[in-house]
This record gives C-alpha cells, structure tokens and sequence, in this order.
C-alpha cells in the first residue's frame, strides 16, 4: 500500500512549479524548506523558513524570513548544464513519502548534444535533530565518459519575494564545509548555517573553494564512464540567535560531528522518528483510496510544521510552505488545526497555546490602546504577539489601488476562539498545570476585554457588539454577528466558572492571581450578570439566527444561477456588490452551531443549516469552510453534503482548488480535515464527563481507524473493519 502514503509526479510541470513547491515542502516543526528543484527554474519561489525569524517590512509590518538556499547543486556533465528547461526528459518522476519525509526526484535527461544521464534526488529535514537537513544527488552517464562538475553552497542572496532582510556578517571554508553568518535586517535575529559536502566517484575529485561574497560554494571535479556513478551528499545545518548563543558555532559544531557520510546514519533516526508521529496520528480509510492519501498528506503537512521544543512560535495560516500571509498566525490555528494536537499530540498543543500566553503583553497593548480592559488578541500575530493585520493592500485586480483591510480592527472574536482551545485542550488533557499557570491568565484577561468591550443598550436592554466582522468575512462593520456575540457569552460563562475552580483547587494560586490581575468577586458575578443579558438573535417564528443585525434584508442570491464559475462570489460580483448580498464567504451561524451545539436546539440547527448552506460560497470562498460544512451536514444527516464538503477540504491544496496553493498548505482546511474525520465521521463528542462515539461513515468506506490521546491514555478507535473494535 506504498502509494497510499505517496504523493507523486509524473512528470515536469514548469507551469505547476509552485503548487508543486508547496506540495513537496519539507520540514521539521523547526524549518520548512518549500519543494523546489536543485538547479533553478523561472516563476520559482524557492524558500526555506525557520518558525520565529521574523523581520519587519513595509504593508505587511512583518514576515518570516527567507533563509539562504541549502538546496542548490548546479550540475555540469562534460561541459552541459543540466536543465530539464533544455535537452530532452527521457523520464521523469517525484515522489513525496510521507511516511517518512523522503523527497525524491529520479530522472533520465538528453542534454542538447545527445549525452544521456541517469539522476537521483533525494532529500529530507530531519526530525530527530531539527537543526540538520540533508540531500544527495547520484547521476549515471548512460552513452559518454567525460568529466562532471558539481556546485553547491549557500547562498545569502535568498530574499522574500524581492524585499531583503539579511545583512551579511560573514562567511567562511573549513575544509568542505561553508558557513554564513548573517542578521535579520530590523529584528536583529543573528543565524549561523553551515554545510558540508562530500562527492564520491572512482576518479580522482578536484575541490575548488570559490569564496564568492554572499555565496560560498565548493566546486567538485572528477571524470566518469558510462554506468559509473558520482554521488553528492550534502548536509545543512541551521540555527538562529532564538536557539543559542553562538548560533554560527553551533552550525558548525553540528557538523564538525558528523563523519563525512553521514546519510544512512541520519537516515535512520530521522525515519525511527516519523515512525512513532505515525503511530500516534495515523487515520486508516479503507474503501476509499483518495480520502486515505488525502488525510495522511494534510497531516503530513501539520506534522511537518508543529513546533515540538519550541512555546514561544506559532503555526501560521500557510505553516512554513509558502509566502501567503507572511507566515502571520490566525485563529486558523486554535479553531482548525489545534484539534489534531490536542487529540494527538498534546504536548505540541501545550506548546501552541503557551504562544498566547507569552504574547499576553501583546494583546494587552492592542486592548489599552483601542480604549478596552484586559488583553485583546491580535487578528493576525507574528513574533512578539502585536497586532500585524495589513491596513491596507494592493487591490489584485486593479492593483493602482488599494484596499482597506478590516480584520485587524474589528475581527475581535478571535479572542474567545484562543479561550475555547485553551478549554478544549484541558477538557481533553486535564492538564491541570497548564490551566492554573498560563490558560487561567489568558481567559481571565481576554474576559476583561469582552466586559469592557459590550455595550450596553438602554432601549432594548441588552448588551451588544457593534461594529465587528464575523467568520463570514464578506460582510463587515455589522452589528450583533451572531458567532461573536454567542461565543463572548460563552467564554464570560467559563471565566466566571474558572474564577470558582481555581480557588477550589488552588486557593494561593487563585488569590496571587486575581490580586496580580485587579480581580474581585464582583468582577466575577459582573461577567455573569453581562452574559445573561449578551443579545443572542433568534427568530422564534422562523427559527432563524440572523447572522447580523439586518442580514436578511440583504439581496438573496441564487448561488446555483452563478454557474459556471471559478472564482469566489467577492471576485465576481466586487467586494461592495458582494457585501450587499446575502451570501457567506464562509460558515458562520453553522460554525457556531458547530463549536457550541449545546446552546442551539437540534430543531433549529437543522433550519439554519439548510438556510445559510444555499447561501455559502464553498467552492471558492474560504478554504476554512468546507471541512466545517461536512461535520455539520455529518450531525444534521446529509450524507451527501458531508462527503462532498470532506472532499472539497480533501483536494483544497493536492488539486489547488482556488488556484492559490502556490503561498503555501492551507492548514486551517488540513486541520478541519482531521476534525471531519474524527469528530463528523468518527462522530467523537466528548464533554467534562467523558468521551463516546456516533460514527456516521460514508457508505463507500470499509473501515475508518484513528486514535487520540483521552486524559493521559491512548484510545484507538477502530470502526467498520471486520476486526474492528468499536464496529
Ligand atoms: O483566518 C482566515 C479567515 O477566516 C478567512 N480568510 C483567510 C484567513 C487565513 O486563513
């Protein structure tokens, strides 16, 4: 069943180059090097990031920078450079394992003047020591003898997108090692990369050092015969100011310990590593091929990103993949992706949740300064946890003008989506430590917030929240959107409920706290007595939830009567044209009903799926929304809809759905994936009492097996399969 954990190409596709980039990214949860190819091709985006190195820029105030290429070998066979942009490809194959990590390329090239070779790429980011990388290249002459040249090194030049952020320190031989010492521009993140290079052949290799300013680079010559081999081994290592003191001595260290072949050495505990992620994440899908690669490569590609020794880092919206949003963190990653941690790998929750804790500081500042109480989250965060939403950006359509974003002014329900990942990983994990010394804090000041930030209707009696954005980002500047405003309720409900468990299970911690915060008992009924009076909308006639004050007197669309597309309903129909209307970018009552069923009446969640499903972009609109859609339609019976909405999440980065999967993995829609699979298929609820299942597979599947991990123990579920355990 190899082909069921490998994602592969047949054949070279400069105008998919890339998608495929994104596709073939590697990583560790400490780098991500995007799949670009060896020698160099126009329209690529070769990149490499390191979670946390940050540097400031124009627009964008911040982004993750993009680290000296460790990938290039310029290959020269008796005199041709090999290009697969010239010459003949004879045959040409990629393959992603995702068991283990391994890239590999194999091709048979014609150069322009007729000489045949045979090449072997192979490559991986190792996860039993994050700070290594490593690749070689095996080339065969098949019809000529002569001599062959290989290049290779490092090269500072590496920019994002044309903006740079190094400045060169220095750089530097030792032996056939090369190393580069550089800092970020603004931030003043120091890195030290060094890589050492071996070439093997039976001729005799002639190693030239070419101390080129910015690209160190050693250069191998040898002769070789038909059917004789010449190999490369390269070894990068990689660490930055955030890790060490010294970070140019430890890259070097690094490898100074290392034999000069060090791949199957590397190898070995690299894979012994992805083996045991495996066994605690892996979903089994029999019956359904696609579904079965499609589930292991969105997890892959979480896994791939997960920041395993690292709290003060977060995943962002395109994990370390691609350029899109700069590397800047979402609720993409407490809402979609963190589930699939909690679950599985809780530590790596612990680790993400403890981002926000650390950037308390941050969202404090963002509340002071819009005039509120407690800590306000950014909507988009980055290093130090301020806010870094783009004001304003080039309109890609007309792009002499620009367009004023929102978000970061008004998008404020992210602040109760970090609270209900903080309940949902100690709901899971009862990691009691956690909740005490960092997620108290963060619900406790983030309630601040939400006090000081309803208001307070004389007329009607009620306290509300004007002036907001909710999921469903098509409409802004509305008043009472209903997600945010049932969500604010609910996270003042668990403020008040922590203030009474915290002092029962620690009364010192409890009282040091709430006097470090300004907290009395006061404060405390105040939160409750503002919840039973937050304005919650619902229509008892029609059983509707309006999504916002006024959504129903907007123009309804026949979505279908938009067919053909494929572009979203906002490209279409203009970002105003579209605000006027009724349709979703996104689910937004259905995303509430799904992360708060408890207060919605079954009844009425069935009215609301029906209505705001006719009216919800899912083809082209968000990626978040399809894997939402499905666990809905999953709960309210729609089989159909279910499997239609998982696989529209299954395809959004392995087919490009929206044409954007070139700025890197969607990871929201990877980590709603997994939720559909566990929590709408495998139908997993799970409250403060326990856990239990009402599985609703489709039809098609013969067996669906996954496990997590239920307060400390490992549960395996196994459903539908003969041997199943929980059939
Ligand atoms: O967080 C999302 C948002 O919900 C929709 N627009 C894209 C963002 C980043 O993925």
């Amino acid at each position: 069943m190899a082909e069921l954990w490998t994602i592969s190409e047949s054949s070279f596709n400069p105008e998919r180059i890339r998608h495929n980039e994104t596709v073939f990214t590697q990583g560790n949860g400490y780098l991500g090097t995007r799949g670009a190819f060896e020698e160099f091709y126009p329209d690529e985006q070769r990149a490499t990031f390191v979670h946390g190195v940050f540097d400031d820029l124009p627009v964008v105030f911040t982004e993750l920078v993009n680290f000296p290429d460790w990938l290039e070998v310029e290959i020269f066979l008796d005199g041709e450079r090999f290009s697969l942009a010239d010459g003949e490809i004879l045959a040409f194959e990629r393959h992603l394992d995702l068991h283990t990590g391994l890239l590999t390329r194999t091709v048979r090239w014609r150069s322009p003047q007729g000489r045949t070779t045979w090449l072997e790429f192979q490559r991986f980011a190792s996860l039993a020591n994050v700070h290594l990388a490593c690749l070689q290249v095996i080339l065969t002459p098949e019809n000529y003898s002569g001599g062959v040249e290989l290049r290779s090194g490092l090269d500072a030049g590496a920019d994002n997108l044309g903006f740079k952020h190094w400045d060169w320190l220095g750089q530097g031989f030792d032996g056939q090692t090369c190393w580069l010492k550089l800092r970020t521009h603004t931030t003043e993140i120091e890195a030290g990369m060094a890589t050492s290079i071996a070439v093997t052949a039976d001729e005799d290799i002639e190693t030239h050092v070419w101390d080129v300013h910015g690209h160190p680079t050693l250069a191998f010559n040898t002769q070789v015969s038909v059917g004789h081999d010449v190999r490369l081994e390269k070894k990068a290592s990689i660490f930055t100011g955030r890790d060490c003191a010294d970070p140019l001595a430890s890259a070097r260290a690094e490898l100074a310990h290392l034999p000069e072949h060090a791949w199957d050495e590397l190898w070995q505990a690299h894979t012994r590593c992805w083996k045991e992620e495996w066994q605690r994440c892996d979903v089994l899908i029999e019956g359904d091929d696609e579904a079965q690669l499609a589930i292991r490569f969105n997890l892959y590609h979480l896994l791939i990103a997960a920041p395993r020794s690292e709290e003060r880092v977060s995943i962002g919206a395109k994990t370390l993949s691609g350029y899109g949003y700069r590397g800047h963190a979402f609720w993409d990653t407490e809402i979609f992706m963190l589930p699939f941690f909690t679950y599985t790998r809780p530590e790596i929750a612990r680790n993400l949740l403890s981002y926000r804790f650390h950037n308390l500081p941050g969202a404090r500042d963002k509340a002071t300064t819009n005039g509120f109480s407690g800590a306000q989250y950014p909507w988009e965060s980055a290093g130090d946890g301020r806010e870094v939403t783009p004001t304003w950006v080039p309109n890609p359509s007309d792009r002499a003008n620009m367009i004023r974003i929102w978000t970061g002014d008004i998008e404020i329900h992210i602040s109760a989506d970090i609270v209900y990942a903080v309940w949902q990983y100690w709901l899971v994990s009862q990691d009691d430590e956690f909740l005490i010394n960092r997620g108290a804090e963060i619900i406790l000041e983030t309630a601040r917030f939400w006090a000081s930030r309803l208001e307070w209707n004389n007329e009607n009696r009620r306290y509300e929240l004007t002036d907001v954005i909710g999921p469903d980002e098509y409409h802004d500047h509305v008043d009472n959107n209903a997600y945010t405003n049932h969500l604010a309720r609910w996270h003042l409900r668990k403020a008040h409920w922590l203030g009474g468990w915290l002092k029962e299970q620690n009364p010192q911690a409890a009282r040091q706290l709430f006097n470090r915060l300004g907290l009395v008992e006061e404060t405390f009924s105040h939160w409750q007595q503002v919840a039973d009076h937050i304005y919650c909308p619902l229509d008892v006639e029609t059983g509707l939830i309006e999504q916002f004050d006024g959504y129903f007197k907007r123009k309804d669309v026949d979505l279908a009567a938009l067919e053909p597309r494929t572009e979203s309903v906002q490209n279409l129909l203009g970002i105003e044209s579209a605000n006027d209307t009724q349709v979703l970018k996104q689910p937004d009552v259905v995303m509430l009903m799904y992360l708060l069923p408890e207060e919605i009446d079954p009844a009425v969640a069935q009215k609301n799926y029906d209505y705001y499903t006719a009216r919800t972009d899912l083809t082209y609109g968000s990626s978040l929304g399809p894997s939402i859609q499905a666990i809905m339609a999953t709960r309210l019976g729609s089989p159909e809809q279910a499997y239609e909405n998982f696989m529209r999440a299954a395809r959004a980065d392995l087919e490009d759905v929206r044409g954007n999967a070139g700025d890197g993995i969607h990871g929201a829609s990877a980590g709603g994936l997994w939720q559909t699979v566990v929590f709408g298929f495998g139908g997993l609820q799970v409250n403060v009492d326990g856990w239990k299942l009402a599985p609703k597979l489709p039809k098609h599947w013969k067996r669906l097996a996954f496990k997590f991990a239920w307060r400390g123990e490992e549960v395996s579920i196994d459903l539908g399969g003969k041997e199943g355990e929980n059939t």
